[in-house]
């Protein structure tokens, strides 16, 4: 069985009561090596009441011990991310580091809420420069940009409509096209009731390492694994049927929300993966695995 193992002192990032922007929730972030360090790009709640996200940013040297910054590094600006920027996905393409991200658009504790896929891009991130939202006609989410062309296209999984994964793409990263169903829940497993992209891709010699989210239809949320053909990526060549994490722990069953594990980066280090979650919407944990014990099993 392939199963991630937690880091002892998890969670490795709590709300931080000294600052209004984090002192509700920190959770779901993007991972990414950045000078060297591991940097997340993290999701923070101040007031429950709004419940609107901005993006802060932490720097490790070894993966597990982290320093954040004081201020968010992304806040709503536009109208279309008016009430939060939420789950980032990091993804160096080309000559710079894009973010996708849920830009909210609608307010979130009226319920029926409004969202779509927002792209940001970055050199340093300190200045982010926003490209608008994509893929428009549907509500959508869970947007993870593959780092390179494939075919000459620029390639998207993403989540509209619900409950399935699809994969698009585009020539120019703004009109996404030959939307493909990837992958749907699985009857009467972990997985049945929706599925969604977790970290961006990862090319390996064998395919395309994609970290997913499975929830069930008691809506615990956990993580699962599968491979995508290299040159053809709406194939899944190999998945591990089990969950490779579900929700056990304290900090992932009891939060704002109850029993979540949710990833949306995954960086790969010392012959590790290093999976950052968010446990029940509320803290940042870590999980790691080994590179080749995953590979062999895939
Ligand atoms: C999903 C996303 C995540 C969240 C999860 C559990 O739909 O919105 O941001 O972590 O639900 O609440």
């Amino acid at each position: 069985m392939v199963y991630l193992t937690r880091y002892n002192k998890n969670p490795i990032i709590e709300p931080n009561l000294a600052h209004e922007w984090e002192k509700g929730g920190v959770f779901n972030c993007a991972a990414t090596l950045f000078q060297d360090k591991v940097l997340l790009l993290y999701r923070a709640i101040g007031d429950y009441d709004t419940y609107i996200s901005t993006l802060g940013l932490a720097l490790s040297e070894d993966g597990y011990i982290f320093e954040r910054f004081d201020e968010p590094v992304m806040r709503p600006e536009f109208d279309f991310e008016r009430y939060g920027v939420e789950d980032p996905r990091i993804t160096f393409l080309k000559d710079k580091y894009y973010i996708t991200y849920t830009a909210v658009r609608t307010p979130v504790p009226a319920g029926d809420v409004d969202y779509h896929i927002g792209i940001a891009s970055t050199n340093d991130f300190k200045e982010f420069i926003r490209h608008g939202t994509i893929i428009n006609e549907y509500r959508n989410k869970d947007g993870v940009l593959f780092p390179e062309k494939i075919n000459d296209n620029y390639v998207i999984i993403h989540r509209a409509p619900e409950p399935d994964m699809w994969i698009a793409y585009s020539k120019d990263l703004k009109t996404w096209t030959d939307h493909q169903k990837l992958f749907g829940p699985l009857p009467n497993t972990w997985q049945d009731f929706k599925v969604g992209a977790g970290a961006p891709p990862i090319k390996t010699d064998e395919g395309w390492l994609e970290f997913y989210h499975g929830v069930d239809k008691e809506l615990h949320y956990s993580l699962g694994v599968m491979l995508l053909d290299l040159k053809d990526p709406s194939k899944i060549v190999s998945i591990i049927d089990d969950p490779i994490l579900i929700p056990e722990e304290d900090y992932e069953r009891v939060g704002d929300v109850p029993n979540v594990t949710f990833t949306c980066g995954v960086v790969e280090k010392d012959e590790k993966f290093f999976v950052y979650y968010g446990g029940a919407d509320k803290v940042i944990a870590v999980a790691t695995i080994d590179r080749k014990t995953l590979l062999q099993a895939l």
